[in-house]
């Protein structure tokens, strides 16, 4: 994606808003510099010589210039609105969509919170400049032109005071601009961390309750607020300034011009109305100068912030299907090959899986069990490619999972991960992410393979009982259950349980294996279990050891020669005695 085409796409689209706003507002800033000349006319001509009638109907033509001064201001206004809002909302769009792309570890590498800064601040001061721009873009240069123009035919000797002033305040203007720079982009890393805070901890709320964290999050939370409030107030401070320096110039050089003008009254030299149209004019030129000021002072903010909007557009996404060969290539076995697999979640990390080299055959059982932190669960990742291999290969079907389509692979492989989520919406609703299409019937025989249907049952509305945002209305057991159904209902070639029934009791446990070995039978299985009891039925069992297979084997076979899986399967067998 290049710098251009982010904005020029909804430019064009809304050509007529970005073109009426600043011909508009160059409409009314045209009444501004002919309202004083009218006035100075109507003064000199009508005032100070009596003549009402002089008066009246100068009177009705600055009445008149006001009234299309102000509709031209409110179209112009209103275009600007509009414009400005139609480019933020599409760039918002594509941002979206460009982050949907993104593979874990992009999402790792920019961190929630800044992601969220980017799409919703960093997108906001571009639409303000933007309206910011529209509106000024043209209206202040007109405004000053037309006004230093109108100031010289008046009266030129006074004029030139003018010309001292612009280059003083222009100077000023440079500085700040040149200070506030950094600084703004300082201030939207420090919202960056912000928001980072705030996701992790309503995201966590009730883990930092049942630990009594409270305390300890809201100390972490006013520092980097604290942080943040400090960057504001450094980078704002900058825009403050600009205020009171533009009014302290129209002060001062308002006193010179009544002070050369004063004289010049006095010898006859000048009219009343001719300084007083002057002053206007001196006004609106600092105005220009301040407003043109302003566009680049928000200009500057606009464009720290548009860096960090490109930077996500130009991420590639580092894992696309784009020169996938084999698209159109349907997952029909559900075979599965580890290639002498290498894996790390970033190159500055260790490699949690090394050299894996593993068969899985189609429709075949099979158990991974390991240590906490020996890879497991970083194993089964490189199947529906949620991350890809560093070295070697992941083979579905005798096919590189790179080749084939993302959707395909995806729609074929159904894992239900360690972390799972539920969203807020009927159980049916979330059954269907699973398949959209599905009817009652199917959603029921998939719950009762995940033995969730006898609880959904006890509720009053069934299927249609809402969930809480994350399922928090369930219990866990319940919520895992849920969970399968889900992945049941995507008709899967490949399922992938990653310690998905840790919450459900033995007997249940055993239930759905048992159900989906007699209701799928041709489907792939790999279960991640901590139990033995879970996989001691599969047809091959995996033993992981620090990111290693240390063997593979039926529970008969390792039993016998493996002492981790011995290890592992007699402390279990103690402790149920012990239990008993
Ligand atoms: N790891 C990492 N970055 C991630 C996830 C994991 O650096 N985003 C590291 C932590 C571990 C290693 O990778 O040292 C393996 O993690 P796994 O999640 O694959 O481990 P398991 O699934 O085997 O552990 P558990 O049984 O606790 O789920
Ligand atoms: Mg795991």
């Amino acid at each position: 994606m290049t710098k251009q085409n982010k904005y020029t796409d909804s430019i064009r689209k809304h050509l007529r808003c970005f073109l009426c706003a600043p011909f508009f507002m160059v409409l009314e800033a045209s009444g501004e510099f002919i309202l004083p000349y009218l006035n100075a006319d109507m003064i000199d001509r009508g005032v100070a010589v009596g003549n009402t009638a002089y008066i009246v109907r100068n009177g009705l033509l600055m009445f008149v210039t006001a009234l299309a001064m102000l509709i031209f201001g409110v179209l112009g206004a209103y275009f600007a609105v509009k414009g400005s809002s139609h480019l933020a909302a599409e760039v918002r769009a594509k941002t979206f969509r460009q982050i949907q792309k993104f593979s874990f570890a992009n999402i790792d590498e920019f961190s929630t919170g800044s992601l969220i800064t980017r799409i919703t601040n960093d997108i906001t001061q571009i639409q303000n400049f933007a309206q910011t721009l529209l509106r000024g873009c043209f209206r202040s240069p007109v405004m000053l032109v037309g006004a230093v123009c109108m100031s010289f035919l008046l009266n030129p000797r006074l004029a030139a005071v003018i010309c001292v002033v612009i280059p003083i305040l222009g100077l000023a203007t440079a500085l700040l601009i040149r200070t506030a720079s950094p600084r703004y982009t300082q201030m939207q890393k420090k919202l960056d961390g912000l928001n980072n805070q705030i996701n992790e901890t309503i995201t966590n709320e009730r883990v930092i309750k049942s630990f009594v964290r409270e305390e300890n999050e809201k100390e972490k939370f006013s520092a980097v607020n604290q942080v943040l409030m400090e960057k504001s107030i450094s980078a704002l401070k900058m825009m403050i300034l600009m205020q009171p320096v533009s009014t302290l110039a129209i002060n001062v050089t308002t006193l010179a011009v009544v002070w050369i003008a004063g004289r010049q009254i006095m010898i006859g030299g000048m009219e009343i109305g001719t300084l007083t149209a002057f002053i206007t004019y001196l006004t609106q030129i600092l105005t220009a100068l301040n407003f043109l000021a302003n566009i680049f002072l928000q200009g500057t903010r606009a464009a720290a912030s548009n860096r960090r909007i490109s930077e996500v557009l130009e991420t590639c996404p580092d894992l696309t299907d784009e020169s996938a060969a084999q698209k159109d290539r349907q997952i029909t076995g559900g075979g599965i090959e580890f290639q002498n697999v290498s894996f790390t979640y970033s190159k500055k990390k260790d490699p949690v899986l090394k050299d894996i080299s593993l068969k899985i055959a189609p429709g075949s059982f099979v158990g991974l069990v390991g240590s906490t932190g020996s890879g497991k669960t970083s194993l089964i990742s490189l199947i529906p490619r949620l991350y890809d291999v560093s070295a070697g290969a992941v083979l579905v079907d005798g096919t590189d999972v790179r080749e084939l389509s993302l959707t395909k692979l995806r729609e074929s492989v159904a894992v239900v991960l360690q972390k799972n989520t539920l969203f807020s919406g009927s159980i049916a609703e979330n059954l269907r992410w699973g398949n959209a299409q599905a009817d009652p019937e199917e959603l029921r025989r998939a719950c009762r393979i995940a033995h969730a249907e006898e609880f959904i049952r006890r509720f009053p509305e069934g299927y249609d009982t809402d969930l809480e945002q994350g399922g928090t209305n369930l219990s866990g057991g319940q919520r895992q259950r849920l969970c399968i159904a889900r992945a049941l209902l995507k008709h899967p070639k490949i399922l992938i349980l990653d310690d998905s029934t840790s919450a459900v009791d033995m007997a249940t446990d055993a239930g759905i294996r048992r159900a989906l070995e007699k209701e799928l039978p041709g489907m792939t299985k790999i279960i991640i279990a901590q139990r033995i009891g879970s996989v001691i039925e599969a047809d091959q069992i995996i033993v992981m050891n620090e990111g290693r297979i240390e063997d593979a084997g039926t529970h008969e076979e390792l039993i016998r020669r493996c002492s981790t899986y011995q290890e592992i399967y007699y402390s279990q067998r103690d402790e149920e005695n012990a239990a008993v």
